[in-house]
């Protein structure tokens, strides 16, 4: 299985490994998903491939699909050229967001990644909110995040500076690398980070960077980039989809397209994570119950108050919260729906079969 080694599976795939599975199909990666045409690899070659029916017809959600960076079930066909995955390996790892827009579903991004460089320039797109949003959604699945402020040669090294005690005490585990593809500056800091056998993805708001600086890793302007829009400091969301990229050194790396808007579900772990100081003062709360928005004795208020804690800081935290709640409140009331309605067309099936 050495050939899946290089491509990232590990002992802890395999010993997720459904026998039967193994003895019927082989084992291959998902590459890239355009709509519902796949392509995916085992090494070698790169193949074409279609979901069966039957991994189709009884996915319950999105998440039950395969997305970039997964490994799946498949039979290869026609010499190699062809593929139908059967099924998706148990995932290390899913990076996944809310749907935009009105709907309420996940959207996955990609699967077993290892570790996620979260982009934010330096110039225009520095927004600590949106940071803590995105680390969020990366300490939620349990990925390293490593944050990476780009365009660094559009700003004086005093403000970078600044930027980065900033991000710091945001996120003071996390590792920050402030780097330039124009100058090249810290990009082999970047690179120590792409190990052999290890996946990477790159996320961030359109325009940041993102391709350029995978074009930087690779030597070569291998992808298609595009400046930003100078009136409306905002991207053109160049990229429009992920795709595993090998690197030379036996690392992968995902580029994906910015994301307009990053709406979370189901991210209460990742939350307290990102916002471990605020979970730790309020165990210092007079009250168990304490809501921490008028209490006397709520240590994260008096925390604010003695400008130990930003209020800044706390607002995104609640707002997070309650959006997260709200969100899984109203894809649970979406399921039960749904769940409802598979139930009313089954017993009206039985009606007419007897
Ligand atoms: N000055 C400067 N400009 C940069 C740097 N890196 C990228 N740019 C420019 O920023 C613009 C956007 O870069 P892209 O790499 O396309 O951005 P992206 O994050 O991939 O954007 P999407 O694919 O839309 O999500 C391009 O014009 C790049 O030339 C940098 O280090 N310095
Ligand atoms: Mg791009
Ligand atoms: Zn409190």
């Amino acid at each position: 299985m050495d050939r899946l080694d290089k491509l990232g599976f590990s002992h802890w795939f395999r010993s997720r490994l459904d026998a039967d599975k193994v003895a019927a199909h082989e084992i291959a990666r998902v590459v890239s998903v355009h709509k519902d045409r796949y392509t995916i690899t085992n090494g070698p070659v790169a193949v074409i491939a279609e979901l069966s029916g039957n991994l189709f017809y009884s996915a319950n959600s999105p998440t039950d699909l395969p997305t970039t960076g997964d490994w799946v079930y498949a039979d290869f066909y026609d010499d190699e050229t062809h593929a139908i995955i059967h099924g998706v390996i148990p995932r290390k790892t899913l990076l996944s967001r809310k749907t935009a827009g009105k709907q309420v579903d996940f959207q996955l991004i990609a699967a077993n990644i290892d570790v996620a460089f979260v982009i934010q320039s330096a110039d225009y797109n520095f927004n600590p909110g949106r940071l803590e949003r995105y680390l969020v959604m990366v300490n939620e699945s349990g990925i390293i995040p490593v944050i990476l402020l780009s365009k660094c040669d559009l700003i004086a090294q005093n403000e970078v500076d600044k930027l980065k005690a900033h991000i710091s005490s945001i996120a003071p585990q996390v590792t920050v690398l402030a780097f330039s593809s124009s100058s090249g500056d810290n990009i082999d800091a970047i690179k120590n980070f792409l190990l052999p056998g290890k996946t990477c993805c790159l996320l961030g708001s359109s325009g940041v960077g993102k391709t350029t600086l995978l074009n930087s890793i690779l030597g070569s302007r291998q992808f298609e980039t595009q400046s930003v829009s100078k009136k409306q400091s905002k991207g053109r969301h160049t990229t429009t989809s992920r795709e595993l990229i090998q690197l030379e050194n036996g690392a992968m790396l995902i580029d994906t397209p910015g994301m307009r808007e990053l709406g979370n579900m189901s991210v209460d772990t990742g939350i307290d994570e990102t916002f471990a100081e605020i979970v730790e003062l309020s165990q210092n709360c007079k009250f168990n119950n304490c809501t921490h928005s008028n209490e006397k004795g709520c240590a994260i208020l008096s925390a604010i108050e003695e400008g130990e804690l930003s209020t800044q800081r706390y607002k995104n935290y609640i707002k997070m919260k309650n959006e997260s709640a709200f969100n899984d409140m109203s894809y649970f009331e979406k399921r039960r729906k749904e769940k409802d309605f598979g139930k009313l067309i089954k017993s009206t099936l039985k009606g007419k079969s007897r």
